[in-house]
């Protein structure tokens, strides 16, 4: 891991300092970890739902300034091997560990040269969960470290010009001079070596990626990532056990990539203060009549069944469920009169990050490479011309195809509600599949000019039969509970003292970029306001 203990030291010195000042630091002296799993009627200071980047990020700072957590995870804990011996299985071979609670796998690029490419699995809590609304498929991470486990670890930080745009009521200079860099240095980002790069026979995609945007006049960036770049220099020479060079992505990675696992939450752990609760999923959160509030949560099985319900009682809540974890929560609660008083903005604002997937077929001279990392690490910026940002995608087949492929984050103005559905009692999203036709337009200023320019096409067989654009799912959802509306602009719920979200739901519909450093750094600078003035 890359953070310098200084380093670590020097980000949080404030937030000690706040701790010291409030006394707690001497009243908590011996820390205890908290028991886990969760027991019923437990009452606990601070109880997190949900361990991805919001949630980490609270439950660390917290702990550290001397506030016992316990954080409530649906997932499972992968922490175990399986019986191959590793704790997730590969992209090219998915079993019960790839989904969750589904009978089939439903791979994001969902053909091969025309045929579908999905496998029946059995049901099974697994890592990647591919949530259908009626208009798009949402995934999302689930596990003890939420979408870290299953995304491909880029780490952007937003152009600082763009920032207005991302999240108009944040003062920019303070995120850029302090939030981005502490988000970055406890995320453990890197950058591949350049050098390497042009040598790396893995990275062959990259190149002929990054020719094509030049030969065309489109800016090539390098894109950061959390993988360790020196295990992959490793993986490559041969040396080290293979994960981003054997295919691994979507369903984890079992070497080489810092989760939060490795970072946020492994630090957290160490404060002795930090316990944490798998394979339960919160329910309902109501006020006490004593103060605080009262938490439903249901412990489930690797079968998605019921074992016990618990009821416990926590003085403060952070929602760290994510955009849609976070957002049908609290539409559900305020829906059917358990958090009345949570306001009208509550639902609304949802976006998918302007996601679009796209494939070219090269020419036979032009070949990608059959062995591609699963890492991508450079992009196409044409964001302030053409609402696009394009990520140069690996296509890890093990064999040649002459295919680029692209992930394009772009400027999609659309955005979605969530509303309680009494007669299902679900929670809906409105969002329609033919909202993305403005993600395809701007993705278009890229690829319809690459394509001209090199005498190519389009691929049609990786979506369909005939089928250009992966335009009915999105890898990024944003918002539902935004900042500064659904709450105040530090993430306080508004009715409700103690309530807090500090996720992806936050942000209103895109951050021109891939989304997790921009979450982190807004829970860093929400997560220190809130200790320092509420606890
Ligand atoms: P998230 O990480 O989703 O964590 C929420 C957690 O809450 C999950 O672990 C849930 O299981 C859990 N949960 C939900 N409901 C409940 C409940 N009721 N009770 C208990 N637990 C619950 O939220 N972003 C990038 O920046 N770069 C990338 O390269 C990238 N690649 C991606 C690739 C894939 C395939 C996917 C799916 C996502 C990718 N993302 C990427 C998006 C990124 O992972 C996502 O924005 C963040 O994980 C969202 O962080 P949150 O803290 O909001």
């Amino acid at each position: 891991m890359s953070i310098s203990r200084r380093g670590f030291i020097a980000g949080t010195g404030s937030l000690l300092g706040v701790a010291a000042l409030a006394g707690r630091a001497t009243a908590q002296a011996h820390a205890t970890l908290p028991a886990a799993p969760i027991t019923s009627g437990a009452h606990v200071p601070a109880l997190v739902i949900g361990t991805g980047y919001g949630g980490s990020v609270a439950a660390l700072r917290l702990a550290q300034a001397g506030v016992d957590v316990h954080l409530i995870e649906m997932g499972m804990a992968w922490d175990t091997p399986g019986p191959d011996g590793k704790i997730f299985c590969n992209t090219l071979q998915p079993d019960h560990r790839s989904y969750w609670l589904r009978t089939r796998t439903k791979a994001p690029l969902n053909f091969f040269l025309g045929f579908p490419i999905d496998r029946d699995i059995t049901r099974y809590t697994g890592i990647l969960d591919a949530e259908d609304f009626s208009g798009i498929t949402v995934y999302q991470g689930r596990g003890v470290g939420g979408g870290s486990l299953v995304n491909g670890g880029m780490a952007v930080t937003p152009k600082r010009e763009n920032f207005a745009a991302v999240l108009p009521s944040v003062n920019a200079d303070e995120m850029y001079a302090t939030y981005y860099p502490r988000a970055n240095a406890g995320l453990g980002v890197g950058t591949v070596d350049p050098i390497w790069f042009d040598s790396a026979a893995c990275y062959q995609y990259s190149r002929v990626g990054r020719k094509h945007a030049q030969r065309s006049g489109f800016p090539f960036v390098f894109v950061p990532d959390v993988y360790d770049w020196d295990y992959m220099k490793q993986e490559a020479a041969g040396t080290v056990t293979k994960s981003a060079l054997a295919g691994e992505i979507l369903y984890g990675n079992n070497h080489g990539k810092k989760s939060l696992q490795q970072t946020y939450l492994a630090r957290a752990k160490a404060t002795g203060r930090v316990a944490i609760s798998p394979l339960h999923k919160v329910t309902s959160v109501a006020p006490a009549a004593a103060g605080g509030y009262t938490v439903v949560i249901e412990q489930i099985n690797t079968n998605g069944d019921t074992t016990a319900t618990k009821t416990v009682t926590a003085d403060r809540v952070f929602f760290a469920a994510g955009s849609v974890g976070t957002s049908k929560l609290l539409v559900k609660l305020k829906a059917t009169g358990v958090l009345p008083r949570l306001n009208d903005a509550v639902g609304k604002e949802w976006g998918d990050n302007g996601n679009v997937m796209c494939g070219r077929a090269n020419h036979m001279w032009d070949p990608t490479g059959k062995l591609q990392s699963t890492i991508p690490c450079s992009g196409i910026d044409n964001w302030t011309a053409g609402g696009a940002f394009a990520e140069i995608a690996p296509l890890p087949t093990g064999i040649e195809t002459y295919a680029s492929f692209y992930l394009s984050i772009t400027r999609n103005p659309n955005r979605a509600q969530f509303s309680w559905n009494a007669a299902t009692g679900t929670v809906d999203l409105n969002w329609q599949t033919s909202w993305k036709q403005p993600s395809i337009d701007m993705a278009k200023t890229i690829f319809d000019k690459i394509n001209a320019k090199e005498g190519t096409i389009y691929r049609t067989d990786l979506f369909g039969t005939y089928k250009i654009w992966g335009d009915h799912l999105t890898y990024h959802p944003l918002g539902g509970v935004v900042l500064n509306k659904a709450t105040d602009n530090y993430g306080r719920l508004t009715g409700y003292p103690g309530l807090y979200v500090i996720d992806g739901a936050l942000i209103p519909g895109n951050t021109s970029v891939n989304p997790f450093v921009t979450i982190t750094a807004l829970a860093e600078r929400n997560i220190e306001k809130i200790i320092s003035t509420d606890l």
